[in-house]
């Protein structure tokens, strides 16, 4: 029953280590850098100082790592960032990928 044993060790450890997905903002030209700041605060949960540091990473390098998630919390950060940034007419946006 070596098969049988394989599919079960697979399915738990497929239980234990559910994917993750990398969060990420993206930079463009228009958001203010302290409405991202504001953003990597309250959605990401980030201290000023990570916030500041971030913002400028992204602002050189065009993207730049939030955190990482289980793909529904994920989803939700990625939803969360889009509404804000329409609320206050930024063109701000975030991506997801599997990590
Ligand atoms: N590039 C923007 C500016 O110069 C700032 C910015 C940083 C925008 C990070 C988006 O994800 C971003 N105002």
């Amino acid at each position: 029953m070596a098969i049988n044993t394989d599919l079960q060790l697979y399915d738990e450890v497929k239980i234990k280590h559910p994917k993750k997905y990398k969060v990420f903002l993206l930079n463009d030209d228009y958001t203010s850098m302290d409405f991202v700041i504001d953003i990597l605060i309250t959605i990401f949960h980030k201290s000023y100082t990570q916030a500041e540091q971030i913002m400028l990473d992204i602002h050189k390098k065009e993207r730049g790592l939030c955190g990482v998630y289980t793909h529904e919390i994920a989803e939700t950060k990625v939803m969360q960032v889009r509404k804000k940034a329409k609320d206050n007419g930024f063109p701000l946006r975030a991506i997801m990928e599997e990590e």
